[in-house]
């Protein structure tokens, strides 16, 4: 059962900014790896699931290809290889299955400092340099824009001062960038953040029942992350606006005081964060002996 073929493969990031969130995340779904000499490949310790690790512009096309089965890597990524395959008359072969909140930044465009921009009709007859074509082509034809897209592999920010585009088309995440070369942000093409993807082709019944089973790892470490686990003591008659107060909770449990009629306990879990304001609001409405705990675990 455990030869290659009944085996998931996940590829991520090798080296860059997804690489240890990526791998901290499928650490949380209880995976344990053991890494490849040659640093490509991790191997599934307690089950059989490895990695590749490899260039985020690869990911797409390794779960498009069913190389792999699943895949995390930006949105920024997958959409400009979803419109790639697309423009060649293709069609994707993956799905997005969640957000998985990093990598967050902005696809956007950009124009030096002092040149005049009040909307993308500004854009029409100028030179844009970007790696992202696919996606600025897209954004331009979607806003009626004729204008000349420059490809720069990397350093998009130089181009304008290099005198091979007016405008610029970059990921953006503080704006540090972009103003230490001149640029300002002037509209938002994508907004994106890091994404796991699911190959679309049928598996075999055992690795569904894999795949299955770590995307609901996953989705449960994803849950617990701003939820919290909320303990109260409330007057009885105060418990309908008390389970108003509590942020992002369904149902909660009411169990009876010891030795008190009119005194219950609460318990629920909280699926946003919990703030001191809450808790504040939740005293004044006759809350005591309030707990806030973190939730390591959840399945649903
Ligand atoms: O080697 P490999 O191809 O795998 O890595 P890479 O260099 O292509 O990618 P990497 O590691 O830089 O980024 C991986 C993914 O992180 C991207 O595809 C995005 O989904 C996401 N991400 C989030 C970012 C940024 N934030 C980001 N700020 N990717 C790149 N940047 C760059 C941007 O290109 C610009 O040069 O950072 C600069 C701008 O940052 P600020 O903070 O100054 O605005
Ligand atoms: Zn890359």
């Amino acid at each position: 059962m455990d030869s290659n073929e009944h085996r998931i493969k996940i590829a991520v990031q090798k080296n860059g900014r997804l690489t240890e969130h990526s791998l901290d995340l499928l650490e949380r779904c209880g995976l344990k790896f053991t890494q490849s000499k040659d640093q490509l490949f991790c191997y599934g310790e307690n089950m059989p699931i490895d990695l590749l690790l490899v260039r985020d512009d690869d990911i797409p096309g390794l779960v498009h290809d069913d190389v792999c089965d699943l895949g995390i890597v930006g949105l920024n990524v997958v959409q400009e290889k979803r419109l790639a395959l697309e423009h060649a008359g293709d069609e994707a072969l993956y799905k997005q299955v969640f957000e998985v909140d990093f990598g967050h930044c902005r696809l956007s465009i950009a124009a030096p400092d002092g040149a005049e921009y009040s909307g993308p009709e500004d854009l029409n007859n100028k030179r844009i340099a970007t790696s992202y074509v696919n996606l600025l082509r897209d954004y331009l034809k979607k806003n009626s824009v004729q204008a000349e897209i420059v490809f720069f592999s990397g350093a998009v920010e130089i181009a304008p001062k290099l005198g091979k585009a007016d405008y610029i088309c970059d990921l953006v995440s503080t704006g540090g960038t972009l103003k230490a070369n001149a640029l300002r942000e002037v509209g938002t093409v994508l907004q994106s953040e890091a994404i796991i993807i699911q190959t679309l082709k049928p598996l075999a019944a055992s690795k569904q029942a894999l795949v299955d089973k770590i995307l609901q790892r996953l989705d449960g470490v994803l849950q617990v992350r701003e939820s919290k686990y909320i303990m109260l003591n409330a007057p009885r008659d105060a418990l309908e606006k008390i389970c108003a107060l509590l942020p992002g909770s369904e149902a909660p449990t009411v169990v009876p005081l010891e030795g008190s009629s009119d005194r219950v306990a609460v318990h629920a879990v909280c699926r946003e964060n919990v703030f001191w304001e809450t808790l504040e609001n939740l005293k004044s409405a006759g809350a005591t002996s309030l707990l806030v705990m973190p939730i390591e675990k959840m399945l649903a």
